[in-house]
């Protein structure tokens, strides 16, 4: 077995085939991906709601949202459209922390984010516990750009970027895979890069 190192010099730099999905290319920039206009909220105005369905659990303000522990993340991002950007380096609170201060475990196996311009995407709710999702407060040490979904943003690294919900304003549990803006669109119910799950029926 060849060691990180030689692959990565035989491949390109750092190692970068083994960490690019299949059809994609590494981009340094930061592209903005949005539907529609860029949606600008103020602190003062943003919540976050967590619901079971159309029950609301729980609703947290900037400030209370703020107070809850915050996690470091550096990942590599995929997104749909074929460009990748390593080690992006995001600070927010862990859906596990929302949860527990919450004081409730998972009750539905899917989940629905939400956000300030209408945008939704399902996740499934394991994909989103364990360590795995997070919604960010902040990009590179200071506040995400409206652009880039600030105020808050879900991060759902392991799956296509078009799962990192900009301008969330909350998570919901669905006893069935309701799917979300562009999962009704033609793009994959799941998004995973490593298995190349584009569209639909990929
Ligand atoms: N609310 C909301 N979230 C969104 C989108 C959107 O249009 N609205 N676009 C998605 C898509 S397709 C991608 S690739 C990423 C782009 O994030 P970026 O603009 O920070 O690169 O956000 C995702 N999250
Ligand atoms: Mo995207």
């Amino acid at each position: 077995m060849a060691t990180r190192g030689f692959v990565g010099r035989r491949g390109g730099p750092e190692g970068t085939t083994e960490r690019l999905p299949p059809g994609q290319f590494l981009e340094s920039g930061f592209p903005v991906l949005s539907a529609g206009p860029t949606p600008r909220i103020k602190t003062e105005e943003w919540s976050f709601t967590l619901k079971n369905g159309v029950r609301p659990v729980k609703r947290w303000n900037w400030a209370e949202f703020n107070a809850l522990p915050q996690t470091k993340m550096t990942r590599d991002i995929h997104c749909v459209t074929t460009w990748s950007k390593f080690d992006t380096a995001w600070e927010g609170v862990m859906v596990d922390d929302i949860l527990a201060d919450a004081y409730i475990e998972p009750p539905a196996d899917f989940t629905l984010a939400h956000s300030y311009d209408g945008y939704t995407t399902n996740v499934p709710t394991a994909d989103l516990v364990g360590g795995r999702a997070m919604v960010a407060l902040r990009y590179e040490g200071k506040p995400i750009t409206p652009d880039h979904g600030g105020p808050a943003r879900l991060l759902v690294p392991h799956l296509y970027f078009w799962k990192s919900a900009k301008w969330i304003n909350g998570l919901q549990f669905t006893e069935r895979d309701e799917l979300g803006f562009w999962e009704l669109r033609g793009y994959h119910r799941y998004g995973d890069p490593w298995r190349e799950q584009r569209y639909t029926n990929d």
